[in-house]
């Protein structure tokens, strides 16, 4: 029996469409810059909102309405979730999905419990790939919810607390592996600190360091060639994350030795709680060649937290994509969609107009970055802005045949600068807007 009766496959019907569980923009098979969308976008679905949400705050119980549940609790639910994800990801034509351990088996009572209950829900997910076609963009432990990770799970003060989770990443390694997982993500869940006063913070993170190495070496021990990443986030359980951002999390996996293992993650409503933007974080891992794949979402501007909404802004994803296509698309990342739907939005067909309008907007930020680039005066104006850095002086300093001696006698003898020039910041804005 399908879990969504009323809903078929989502189909592509163009602008006009007035259908709201139709696709207006994402048309799979599009070609834009010579790629498919599909291929630009490699859309992903993530199973801990979509099948585990229910809509709790610290306020009020849970308010999803979902049918299939009926009742169910521990693996019989966990194996319940199973076809109605995958009926969910094949309806909406989304070739991905991510998930942690945690999300899609039930924890046992002990470790090899709940190794046990994720070998049962793995075999099922296997079957469920081979029958739909859908893959597998990442995987991940959850080193967060239970309380042994109170103090953290790598970064904890004890040392039996980093034996579980080792345990753990090791079993989510293997079932990645086992399933294709394209790549294999580390949010630092609990690794940070709630107070200085008990915390020595350098012995964490070399704790943390070796814990990624470990992972690493497991990986080739096994034969998993996927892509790690590591996604930043500033607070969130803990007051401080050690990932805080995407420059702190590059400083780390240099300072440990890990940058050519890993890149980097980026959540939209992660950066924003650093302070930052999207395009501000995506450009710093650009910069390192360490940018790897996006979750997709968004905060609210009027609240300072991790809301996860849906993203609809067609600035953000205008942004995004000209980042994405910056650095030549995606490898093994793609568009993530860690959102979850409002807990005001309670029935299934909610989850339906999410996942639309999300990928809508990312269909509307391809074709809108796909325009700018053709258009060429956005890019044009930026590589005119540096030209003095093309010739002349600017280029014997970028070659490093500049000192500060000959810097000084070039502007004893020309007395003074030539005259800079408008950075014309509304110009680009409104050039962005003619595009929008
Ligand atoms: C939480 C994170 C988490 C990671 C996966 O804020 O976004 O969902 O993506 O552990
Ligand atoms: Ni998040
Ligand atoms: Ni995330």
């Amino acid at each position: 029996m399908p879990a969504f009766p009323n809903i078929g496959k989502i189909a592509f019907e163009g602008p006009k469409s007035k259908n709201p569980l139709a696709f207006k923009h994402y048309d799979a098979g599009e070609i834009v810059e010579g790629r498919t969308m599909a291929a630009h976008l490699r859309f992903s679905v993530v199973y801990w909102h979509t099948m585990c949400g229910n809509g709790t705050d610290m306020f009020g119980w849970g308010t999803a309405v979902r049918p299939w549940e009926k009742g169910l609790s521990g693996l019989d639910l966990a194996k319940a979730r199973v076809p109605v994800f995958f009926e969910f990801c094949e309806k909406l034509g989304a070739p991905y999905y991510a998930f942690h351990d945690r999300d899609v088996a039930p924890h046992g009572k002990t470790l090899s419990e709940s190794n046990k209950h994720l070998d049962t829900i793995v075999k099922l997910l296997k079957q469920q790939q081979k029958r739909t076609g859908v893959k597998l963009l990442w995987g991940t432990a959850q080193l967060f919810a239970h309380p042994r990770y109170c103090h953290g799970a790598a970064t904890s003060c004890n040392a039996d607390v980093f034996a579980f989770a080792a345990a753990q990443v090791k079993k989510a390694l293997e079932v990645t592996h086992e399933l294709g997982g394209e790549g294999y993500t580390f949010w630092g869940g609990r690794e940070g600190y709630s107070t200085l006063w008990n915390t020595n913070m350098k012995r964490e993170l070399d704790n943390l360091g070796r814990f990624l190495h470990m992972a690493v070496d497991y990986a080739k021990a096994i034969g998993f060639k996927g892509q790690f990443y590591i996604e930043p986030k500033p607070k969130e359980p803990t007051k401080h994350q050690y990932d805080s951002d995407a420059a702190a999390c590059l400083n780390f996996l240099r300072e440990y030795g890990l940058l050519k293992h890993f890149k980097l993650n980026l959540e939209t409503n992660h950066a924003t709680l650093a302070g930052h933007t999207m395009q501000h974080d995506m450009q710093v891992a650009l910069g390192a060649k360490a940018l790897g794949s996006i979750d997709a979402n968004t905060g609210d501007e009027l609240l300072g937290w991790d809301t996860d909404q849906f993203p609809t802004s067609i600035y953000l994803t205008t942004q995004c994509m000209l980042e994405i296509m910056k650095m030549g698309g995606f490898t093994t990342g793609g568009v993530n969609f860690d959102a979850k739907v409002r807990r005001e939005s309670f029935e299934p067909e909610d989850l339906f107009h999410a996942h639309i309008g999300g990928m809508d907007a990312f269909a509307r930020g391809l074709k809108i970055a796909a325009a700018i680039r053709k258009d060429g005066r956005l890019a044009t104006f930026v590589k005119n802005r540096y030209r003095s850095w093309d010739t002349g002086l600017g280029r014997e300093i970028e070659k490093g045949k500049a000192s500060f001696k000959s810097l000084e006698a070039y502007m004893l003898k020309k007395g003074e600068t030539e005259a800079n020039e408008s950075g014309r910041q509304e110009f680009l804005e409104n050039l962005i807007n003619e595009f929008i």
